[in-house]
């Protein structure tokens, strides 16, 4: 019989969903994997004694199976899923891409943490958030993604007075710029020079085991500890706008 306490991790297919499913596992998680491709998750959940749920968050369906996976007791829910898509100015908005992240970073991030609270209650569980400091602000084209950021920080604000009363603690990660394989570059539609501009000359921006740790270290507070916001960034970003391109060690 497993006796680990289940974390699902959304977006656990690559980047900080990854590394956070296996700096999980390592604090003694039994992690269920979701995301939508199933052959990235099969060898994570392997590695780390974890389960797959492929799963799409845009479905009700899809997340309906998420939760009868994860089962009647969750521990953690990283709601990790989301992401950012094209970076033009209003005037030339792609307005399919600003529905898609509303769909992922707000919409369906509230279906997976509705369709789970039963069963975190009954574990008087964690909820991490992973917002971003484009709720901090908006910035030139980000008018979406600044938006659904600070709409899905207000979901997380509005649940925890909802659950106030209860021992369910909403949490929020806030990362800066952090490098992944595929933030940048999903963004940009798969343009590597437009993904790789965004760090250039940046003396070590943030990793995703980076973040990791962070979500490890909100998830094993003593259980009367609420860590609301955490906001990090790398040193070399002092505020959205505010970026140093050159070198910060010898
Ligand atoms: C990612 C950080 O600066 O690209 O959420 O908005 S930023």
């Amino acid at each position: 019989m497993d006796i680990r306490p289940v974390a699902v991790v959304t977006g656990a297919s690559s980047g900080i969903g990854e590394a956070s499913a296996r700096a999980l596992a390592g604090a003694g998680f039994r992690v269920i994997c979701a995301a939508r491709r199933g052959d990235k998750l099969q060898a994570l959940a392997a590695e780390i004694g974890g389960e797959v749920a492929v799963t799409d968050i845009t479905s009700d369906e899809s997340v309906a199976a998420l939760a009868a996976i994860a089962g009647p007791s969750v521990a953690l829910l990283f709601n990790n899923a989301g992401g950012a898509l094209g970076q033009e100015p209003v005037a030339d908005a792609d307005i399919a891409d600003w529905q898609r992240m509303f769909d992922l970073n707000v919409v369906g991030t509230g279906r997976v943490t509705k369709a789970l609270l039963p069963a975190i209650k009954a574990a008087a569980g964690t909820i991490i958030f992973t917002t971003s400091t484009a709720a901090e602000a908006p910035y030139e084209g980000g008018a979406a993604y600044c938006g659904a950021k600070a709409a899905e920080r207000s979901l997380a604000g509005a649940l925890r007075l909802e659950l106030n009363g209860t021992p369910v603690r909403v949490c929020e990660v806030s990362p800066g710029m952090v490098w992944t394989d595929e933030f940048s570059l999903t963004r940009f539609k798969g343009n590597q020079a437009k993904a790789d501009a965004v760090y250039a000359g940046v003396d070590h921006p943030l990793s995703a085991a980076d973040i990791a740790e962070c979500v490890r270290w909100i998830a094993t507070q003593p259980a009367h500890v609420v860590i609301e916001r955490l906001v990090v960034r790398p040193v070399a970003q002092a505020a959205n706008h505010k970026v140093f391109r050159g070198q910060l060690w010898a």
